[in-house]
């Protein structure tokens, strides 16, 4: 079975980490047996640069006809091309899992939980009025977006450790107040999970004081974007953090990092960018019921997993001394290991 893929290479470390994740794929699917057709999507400073638009129009005719999109990172118009194809494509799921690893160092040992982060609402909505005197953002929550999305935390929670944080700033915004409420009211169908609710300042403290004690934060647009970059510190590094955008028939997989314009690519680290394709193996084999991808997807998941708890081929951001393509091949030995 052949699967089209739609591809943003993006910018700075991008195109690098993404054409070895692709190279990657290829060997995945030869490995267990399934096709998959990349199609170019330029999308970014870059593309901005060359025809104006970060975004053409033929790249959104390619995702639309794609059967999932892996994006690198891109740099500043992360507006008009991130924000803008997650409330295009009603991606209303953000997913970023966060977990520590033997061989990574981090200030904490045993760290898993996940942010499930709304992702079409909130101050992202983009409805700004802006001069040269001032700023106004429209803060949008509406009861139909956080239910849908407090349904995707309490789901999660319940094949997980059964606990989910709503995240939120109700002691000054009303509209926080709604986010709050209505997740109280998803929580009510979900009597196994136990739940309970934090400002964003106190789950950002405990976060680095208590890590342990999250499985699931549940988090409106911001606060989730922010809370991510700073789980990543807590977990031990941005650079191997993977996210999902998810909707109901859709899902664009990519690195929680940015662009980082100024680093070599060859020193990258280009795990975060692996772990987005094993989330979307993962969620393409679910969606089209394909054991074969899903079976890529756990060896994928595995081979990272032993190779960060084992601590020594690592990239230089964790201390290592292999080269951004010399780890996606000594990954590749773990998978045919694994495989054996
Ligand atoms: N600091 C991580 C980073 O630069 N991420 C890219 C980014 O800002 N994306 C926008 C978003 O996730 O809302």
């Amino acid at each position: 079975m052949t699967y089209r893929i739609s591809v943003i290479e993006g910018d700075g470390i991008g195109p690098h980490i993404v054409g070895l994740t692709k190279q990657l794929l290829s060997f995945l699917a030869d490995e267990y047996g399934f096709t998959l057709e990349f199609l170019d999507a330029p999308a970014g400073d870059k593309v901005e640069k060359e025809t104006g638009e970060a975004l053409p129009k033929e790249t959104l005719n390619k995702i639309l006809s794609s059967d999932a999109c892996l994006k690198g990172p891109v740099g500043e118009t992360a507006r008009d091309v991130i924000v803008f194809l997650r409330q295009k494509l009603d991606l209303y799921a953000n997913i970023r899992p966060f977990k520590t690893y033997r061989g990574v160092k981090s200030r904490w040992d045993n760290v898993d939980f996940v942010i499930v982060r709304e992702n079409t609402e909130d101050l992202y909505k983009s409805i700004e009025d802006v001069d040269e005197e001032h700023g106004v953002a429209l803060l949008v929550i509406t009861h139909k977006a956080t239910e849908r999305i407090a349904r995707v935390a309490f789901n999660m929670a319940m094949q997980r450790r059964k606990k989910v944080t709503i995240v939120h700033k109700a002691n000054v915004l009303r509209s926080y107040q709604l986010f709050r409420k209505t997740a109280y009211e998803i929580a009510e169908g979900f009597k196994e999970v136990k739940v309970d609710d934090m400002y964003v300042d106190n789950a950002a403290y405990q976060m680095i004081i208590n890590p342990q004690t999250f499985d699931v934060i549940l988090t409106p647009n911001l606060f989730g974007d922010i809370l991510s970059d700073e789980a990543a510190g807590v977990a031990g590094t941005i650079g191997i953090a993977g996210s999902a955008n998810i909707g109901e028939n859709y899902g664009l997989f990519e690195p929680v990092h940015g662009s980082a314009p100024t680093l070599d690519p060859e020193t990258a680290n280009p795990i975060a960018q692996i772990t987005a394709a094993k989330m979307m193996l993962e969620w393409l084999g679910e969606k089209k019921n394909n054991k074969n991808l899903k079976q890529a997807s756990q060896i994928l998941s595995k081979a990272v997993e032993n190779i960060l708890n084992e601590g020594k081929i690592l990239t230089p951001d964790l201390g290592g001394k292999y080269k951004c393509s010399q780890f996606i091949d000594e990954l590749k030995k773990e998978i045919e290991r694994l495989g054996k």
